[in-house]
């Protein structure tokens, strides 16, 4: 069965290869030889349509190449273009697991689930990245981030055949599945079943660590158990079964509430949850949604929101949501205030009392800095909100009831502040979460309301829902 099926899938790729992959005629250039056969590689093995198992390749219309890219830009609520666009192409670029998105190892018979309950697992070998004890102690703590919200129990086999039998490996290890050396590809684990199933394996040319460098061996390993206990990939960002790695840290881990539906759905909930707060990805249209903070960033807003922030592009129908992290590994898990001055191309992010300018994507150097170099008192412990106000030239920063007015050109807080924002800015309440201005206006957001807000007429021209700022 398993040579048969390979050279199917091999006939019907060098079909697939036959059609060349749509590019944007203006970004022509900068898509190379590289990105081009990078993009294949990735729509081929992890966009394995049924189509390919059914082997009616030949009667499908269209371009196979085409329609993979389509189904994966919609999987990821990229706009579908149907074309490898800059950031399609990004996306592809990120490292994450090599289980498919859509389609499946469809090699082996897989089961929805294990039928028993008191499941095994053995370590067969070790990575000379981290000490036995770590990985030891790094695979015990993502099994247990599954049985804390079931009733599964994972029991640790020295010798013998487990059920989920663990190893690392590089490039072809045995299962037809090779992984892609450094980078990429960074583990994959099979669904329940007999013999591989639910064996689960590590691209051991990645660097695994107990930290925040390369890739962490926990967050890596909790994933991929979830597919050996029969789960898919989820399109929820802020879910552990969301395909692309992003770091957290161990010890403040909480498993996402889309990923304990998932498991519950297949084997219930357990006896005892000793964390059962798990962190929902927040929903744009929710009428009571409230924001972190806002900036413009070139003409694109940021929305940020617990870990996450949205991305809405001035000419797209449609907000991307996305994890903080995976944009900025450096910055922390939430934010508190955010601008934009675009005199300097820069946008400065605010968290407690520390600050960090970005230069677009990139943080500079010698940041985070102290808000306190900016002139505010010692005892100020967060920024609520930031915004600079192109009429004055001059930058708001809001905190409690209280704002200040910051010079730029000085790098100072202005005399006479701080002052109160219901005297100055009457009508917006009494504190400010979040600001941005745009074409004269600031709007100020307060819990889920959201005020427009003349900076030249000194006014109040509309209140709005806060998330209509994300077309709800
Ligand atoms: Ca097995
Ligand atoms: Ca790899
Ligand atoms: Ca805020
Ligand atoms: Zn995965
Ligand atoms: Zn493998």
């Amino acid at each position: 069965m398993v040579p048969s099926t390979l050279s199917c899938a091999a006939f019907l790729l060098s079909l697939a290869l036959a059609w060349p992959l749509p590019v944007p005629h203006e970004e022509d250039l900068h898509v190379t030889d590289k990105d081009l056969r990078l993009a294949e590689s990735y729509l081929r093995t992890l966009y394995v349509g049924s189509d390919q198992h059914a082997g009616i390749m030949t009667k499908r219309r269209g371009n196979p190449l085409a329609a993979k890219l389509r189904e994966m830009q919609a999987f990821f609520d990229l706009e579908v273009t149907g074309k490898l666009d800059e950031e399609t192409l990004e996306l592809m670029k990120q490292p994450r697991c090599g289980v498919p998105d859509v389609g499946e190892y469809n090699v082996f018979p897989r089961n929805l689930k294990w039928s028993h309950y008191n499941l095994t697992y053995r370590i067969e070998n070790y990575t000379p990245d981290m000490t036995h004890a770590e990985v030891d102690r790094a695979i015990k703590k993502a099994f247990r981030v599954w049985s804390e919200v079931t009733p599964l129990n994972f029991t640790r086999l020295r010798s013998g055949t487990a059920d989920i039998m663990i190893s690392f490996g590089t490039r072809e290890h045995g299962d037809f599945y090779p992984f892609d050396g450094p980078e990429g590809l960074l583990a994959h684990a099979f669904p329940p079943g007999k013999r591989i199933g639910g064996d689960t394996h590590f691209d051991d040319d990645e660097t695994f660590t107990s930290g925040s460098n390369g890739y962490n061996l926990f967050i890596v390993a909790a994933h991929e158990f979830g597919h050996a206990l029969g789960l898919d990939h989820s399109r929820d960002p802020g879910s552990l079964m969301y395909p692309v790695y992003s770091y957290l840290e161990p010890s403040k881990f909480l498993l996402p509430d889309d990923d304990v539906q998932g498991i519950q759905s297949l084997y219930g909930p357990g006896y005892r949850d000793p964390n059962p707060k798990h962190p929902r990805t927040p929903e744009k249209c929710d009428p009571e949604l409230s924001i972190d903070a806002v900036t413009e960033l070139r003409g694109e807003k940021l929305i940020f929101k617990d870990r996450f922030f949205w991305r809405q592009h001035p000419q797209m129908t449609d907000v991307e949501l996305v994890l903080i992290k995976n944009f900025w590994p450096e910055l922390p898990n939430k934010i508190d205030a955010a601008y934009e001055y675009p005199e300097k191309d820069l946008i400065f992010i605010f968290r407690g009392r520390k600050f960090w300018a970005l230069n677009g994507y990139t943080i500079l150097p010698d940041y985070p800095k102290r808000i306190q170099e900016l002139g505010f008192p010692k005892s100020l412990k967060t920024i609520d909100a930031a915004v600079s106000n192109r009429v004055t030239g001059k930058t708001l920063f809001f905190t409690g009831d209280k704002y200040w007015s910051f010079d730029e050109e000085k790098q100072m807080v202005d005399k006479g502040y701080p002052r109160l924002i219901m005297d100055d800015f009457p009508g917006i309440g009494e504190k400010v979460d979040a600001a941005y201005q745009r074409n004269g206006y600031i709007y100020f957001f307060n819990g889920s309301l959201q005020f427009e807000y003349s900076a030249w007429s000194n006014k109040i021209m509309r209140v709005l829902r806060a998330n209509s700022i994300l077309w709800c």
